[in-house]
């Protein structure tokens, strides 16, 4: 039973639960979590906040509800209200919360957005299988003299969750994540293709070993890995957009070589690359990346949604 907080099971984790989510909870009906970073610090103002109300309605028409995460006064939200969805968006002192910082954030009693790795941590603890986003963080270009690999690998090594995505974000060095997702053990299947999605372009240059063709097959791999009982992490299902909808792949790679060029000479490094990338992207293709990225975020959410939903029944 959930008490009036939502809360359930032996382990009462102090996480407070959206209405709906709380519900849906209870009911055992199929929830798809969704991540803040990509709302606060991922997209610009103010197509965030209409993109953030645009995903959860994208969950809701496949019959499953949404589930944004992020923290507010140090207090861990798992589905967040229209209000502090526009917090959020809206807010400058929002922090990029990755894992290892909620426990820091919630002594400090911050507001902040949760990444992937946040997010997909804390809807396994809220007992939430699917998880949306845009691209995964990895390992970043020249990584192996900065470490500058994302926190989103290790965490999904060790957290039992399906997250859709469109591959890792194109801004890494995709080769080097893929090996590292590799040794970390995390699944990698792509929807409907056996070529990894490069984020805003539709193929990366890489293959994968997998691919899972329906909604009802990937439920199908998540009772398989239920029943198996075998552990391991997340499976990552990799969906790319059809080529008719990525962003030129000659802009693309212009674009980033100038935005790695600009990024060096502003001595942009850490938690703020992704940002200042991403930025740089939507600002130099005049909203062409901008539309690219709400696309694969909105494909990803319906699909999650789709999964969800085959894997509840
Ligand atoms: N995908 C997007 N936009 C984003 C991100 C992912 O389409 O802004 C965010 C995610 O929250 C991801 C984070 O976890 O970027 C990775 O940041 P870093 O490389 O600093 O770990
Ligand atoms: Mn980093």
């Amino acid at each position: 039973m959930a008490d009036s907080a939502g809360r359930t099971g032996p382990l009462h984790h102090d996480i407070q639960y959206g209405a709906e989510v709380a519900d849906a909870r209870r009911d055992g009906r199929a929830i798809v979590a969704l991540e803040s970073t990509i709302i606060a610090h991922g997209l610009p103002r103010p197509d965030n906040l209409r993109v953030a109300r645009d995903i959860e309605s994208t969950v809701r028409a496949t019959g499953a509800v949404p589930a944004t995460i992020g923290m507010l006064g140090g207090r861990l939200v798992v589905g967040l209200d229209d209000d502090q969805l526009t917090y959020l968006a809206n807010s400058e002192a929002v922090a990029k919360l990755s894992a290892r910082d909620l426990a820091l954030a919630a002594a400090n009693g911050v507001d902040g957005a949760t990444t992937v790795a946040a997010t997909s941590a804390v809807a396994a603890v809220a007992g939430i299988g699917v998880f949306a986003t845009g691209g995964l963080g990895g390992v970043h270009r020249e990584a192996e003299r900065t470490f500058d690999e994302s926190a989103d690998l290790v965490t999904l090594a060790r957290t039992p969750i399906t997250v859709v995505c469109a591959g890792v974000k194109s801004i890494l060095d995709v080769a080097a994540t893929l090996e590292r997702l590799e040794t970390l053990g995390v699944a990698v299947a792509g929807y409907r293709s056996r070529r990894f999605p490069g984020f805003f372009v539709t193929d990366s240059g890489h293959e994968v070993d997998w691919s899972l063709d329906s909604p009802e097959q990937v439920a199908d791999a998540i009772r398989a890995r239920r029943r198996h009982g075998v552990g391991g992490g997340a499976l990552v299902v990799a969906n790319p957009l059809p080529t008719e909808e990525q962003l030129d792949p000659q802009l693309h790679d212009a674009t980033l070589a100038d935005g790695l060029a600009a990024m060096a000479a502003q001595g942009v490094t850490g938690k703020g690359v992704t940002p200042f990338l991403l930025a740089h992207f939507h600002s130099a293709t005049a909203g062409a990346s901008l539309a690219v990225n709400i696309r694969i975020i909105l494909r990803n959410a319906d699909l999650a949604g789709r999964i969800a939903v085959a894997a509840a029944g």
